[in-house]
């Protein structure tokens, strides 16, 4: 056999199609092609069934993503699939490790399927923009029924082994090695005389009532916003139940290349691959040597570091709390108690995982413990008085090499490093609220920092189940930084006559997973009142916070109180546009004589999300971050940018930056504003007729 990805072997009555293409064995041409050639061979040997096994550490992990966006090379995965479930001897597929999208449908189109143990199955083609296009949505249904079908094709969300066989999606779980329990499993079948068994000609399993449909997609309406794939795969599997199975496959055909054609899809697979880049850094060797984390201590058991605690616990890495008193100590320790038995309670994790996580967990009021930490995160209050003597004490308490963070969102690293005997060993933590669920975090590089340190802290992050993003310092790093310039937006809007309703209809009509004056209710207008105080802005003495000021000092602190930007309903919590609100911003934009005017929807996601894409432009040029994909990847996992639109610099792109340099010149007419100057980065980019995109091959 030519190719090396797919071998083909005859083990006396049995032939062995072994698919060996690392990383993950993804279906690319040469796999494809492989398995047809096996195919063939194997039609005229003396073998008497078939088994299809993959080498390392995984079954097919899908199509290959990178193929898409080309054109197309025969053979195609559903003339492959076709050409494994009508083949006259019996095919069976041994899995270990993923079966994913075009993987397992690979799978479901051989005659009998097994799995190692801890092997995850599913179909993720939605969490792409697309769908499964080699018949998984048509023959899932035949296999585990509609229902689980639909959930698993519509939410991505993979199942465990033990789950797909008590579903029928498998027939048997094998135990120890893969390759000889597999053929010992094949060797029994083909003992009891298995016959062919094509999945496509089997009916719907447990067929579902009339309107399970119509019940999915009421319930899962507000997570598929805007979404395409979504709703075609809903249609599918109604399909799949109501229709023969070449109908199902051509409609399927079409669904999959209208999906895998779309700006949808090309945005997700931008993300899928942004996600993976950002670990890797322009300036710093893949294999730096890392230093060892095998102790970590926390300062503050407040919502912060309890939250950082837990991830640290919950990956299995020992961690000490530290608090200044033994009652924060106890509180602390008790919401993070809290926090695990609610998880329990949903259902998200085992009773027993959070025992062993909680064991994890110590706490001491004595900076003298954290001698032997190889990591230390301080979550003390953001004041940088604060900060600098909290790292003066760990300086003189920590073992040289200790690992030294600040979880600071705002204040310059830089600083905080200097309180320090060893500037090389600070760095940079900016977890998100609740930092036990939040993915994103920004990892500041302070002037100083080693690059060992960033590297470590880099896999660090990986290991505690984070998406880490390098960033520089400057006020707010990557993400408050754009958020303060989006912000400012609404705010401005508001005082020239939209009201807050409006704003956060728009920007969540458009996809942001909430509108801004509805998440700054949800964090509390006090945190911004109180960081404009603490850098030196006097309450309304700034046209775009004196709303909030405002706000602020009548008590409208937000959801905690009751009222902000809007009114609570205080059973469910609801919101409702609040009279009053629209009243004060009235006088406010009297007392600035801020002109009326009617306001558009066009017009407020524009503003929004060009002061994003501007600011990002402007963080890109300094340096602050190394490619236009990590500002996405912040974007989309910190502040509810929606992944279908790919982060505000894809976005861009996909406007075009033609486009995009004259709608800020528009504005600027339109408002009378400077800051909507196109940054310089944007203009050379247009004017050279090229993208944001063509900066994130530089590294
Ligand atoms: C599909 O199947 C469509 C069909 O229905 C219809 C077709 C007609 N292709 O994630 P990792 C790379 S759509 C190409 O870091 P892990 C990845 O970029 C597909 N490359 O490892 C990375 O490269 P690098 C449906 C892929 O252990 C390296 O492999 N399937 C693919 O944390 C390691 O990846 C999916 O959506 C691919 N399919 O996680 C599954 N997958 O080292 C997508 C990975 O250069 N994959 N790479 O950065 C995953 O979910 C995870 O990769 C997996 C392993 C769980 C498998």
């Amino acid at each position: 056999m030519q190719d090396v990805s797919v071998h083909y072997e005859l083990n006396n009555t049995l032939g062995i199609i072994r698919i060996d293409n690392p990383p993950v064995n993804a279906l690319s041409q040469a796999v494809r092609a492989g398995i047809i050639e096996a195919l063939e061979q194997a039609r005229s040997d003396s073998s008497q069934m078939l088994l299809v096994l993959c080498a390392g550490r995984t079954f097919i992990a899908g199509a290959d993503i990178t193929e898409f966006g080309k054109t197309p090379q025969p053979p195609s995965l559903p003339d492959v699939i076709a050409a494994l479930e009508g083949f006259p001897k019996p095919v069976v597929a041994a899995l270990h490790g993923t079966a994913l999208g075009g993987g397992l449908e690979l799978a479901m189109a051989c005659h009998y399927r097994a799995a190692l143990p801890d092997t995850r199955l599913g179909l993720p083609e939605v969490k792409l923009g697309l769908l499964p296009g080699a018949g998984g949505t048509q023959r899932l249904p035949r296999l585990v029924g509609p229902e689980l079908a639909l959930e698993m094709i519509s939410s991505g969300a993979p199942i465990t082994a033990n789950k797909a066989l008590e579903a029928g999606l498998i027939d048997q779980i094998l135990e120890g090695e893969l390759e000889p329990a597999a053929i010992r499993w094949a060797l029994t079948l083909l003992a009891d005389s298995a016959p062919v068994r094509p999945t496509g000609e089997r009916p719907v399993a447990a067929p579902a009532d009339t309107d399970f449909l119509a019940r999915h997609l009421k319930q899962n309406a507000r997570k598929h916003r805007g979404q395409l794939a979504p709703g075609y795969i809903a249609e599918l599997v109604e399909l799949a139940q109501n229709a023969s199975l070449e109908e199902g496959l051509k409609r399927e055909r079409e669904c999959f290349l209208a999906c895998k054609n779309s700006p949808q899809s090309a945005a997700l697979r931008h993300v899928f691959f942004a996600e993976r880049a950002t670990g890797k850094l322009p300036d710093i060797p893949a294999d730096t040597p890392l230093r060892p984390i095998k102790r970590v201590a926390v300062i503050g058991a407040g919502t912060m570091g309890g939250g950082i605690a837990m991830c640290f616990a919950s990956a299995g890495i020992p961690v000490i709390l530290v608090e200044t008193a033994q009652d924060y100590l106890d509180n602390g320790l008790d919401k993070i108690r809290q926090n695990y038995a609610n998880s329990v309670k949903r259902g998200r994790f085992s009773a027993e995982a959070v025992a062993g996580w909680l064991d994890n967990i110590s706490g001491t009021l004595d900076y003298a413990d954290l001698a032997e930490v190889d990591l230390v995160i301080e979550a003390v209050f953001e004041n940088m008085a604060v900060k600098k003597e909290v790292f003066g004490k760990l300086d003189a308490a920590c073992k040289p090499g200790c690992i030294l963070a600040t979880n600071t969102s705002y204040l310059d690293v830089n600083a905080i490093a200097a309180a320090t005997r060893r500037p090389a060993d600070v760095i940079g933590a900016h977890f998100f609220s609740p930092a036990n669920v939040m993915k994103l975090l920004e990892v500041v590089r302070a002037e100083k920092t080693a690059a060992d340190v960033v590297q470590t802290f880099m896999k660090l992050a990986r290991t505690i189940g984070k998406i880490p993003v390098a960033v520089g310092v400057c006020h707010g790093f990557v993400g408050n930084r754009m958020l303060r310039a989006y912000a400012r937006q609404a705010q401005l809007l508001l005082l020239e006559g939209a009201t807050p309703s409006q704003v956060d209809k728009a920007m969540e009509n458009w996809g942001m997973a909430m509108g801004p004056l509805a998440v700054g209710d949800l964090a509390g207008l006090d945190i911004g009142y109180r960081s404009r105080r603490d850098q030196g802005i006097e309450p309304r003495s700034v046209l775009e916070s004196a709303l909030a000021d405002t706000l602020v000092d009548m008590d409208r602190l937000g959801q905690k109180s009751g009222a902000g930007y809007y009114r609570y309903d205080p059973e469910t919590r609801a919101r409702q546009a609040d009279p009053e609100v629209d009243k004060l911003l009235r006088d406010i934009a009297d007392e600035w004589q801020v002109p009326q005017r009617e306001i558009g929807d066009e017009e407020i996601v524009d503003r929004l999300i060009l002061a994003l894409v501007n600011e990002g432009a402007a963080i890109l040029q300094e340096g602050i971050a190394a490619r236009p994909s990590d500002v996405d990847i912040v974007y989309i996992n910190g502040y509810g940018f929606p992944s279908w639109r790919g982060g505000p610099m894809f976005y861009a792109d996909s406007l075009g930056l033609d486009t995009v340099v004259a709608r800020l010149r528009e504005l600027r007419e339109l408002t009378g504003d400077d800051g909507w100057e196109p940054a310089p980065l944007l203009l050379e980019l247009a004017a050279a007729g090229n993208s944001l995109a063509s900066l994130n091959g530089r590294v």
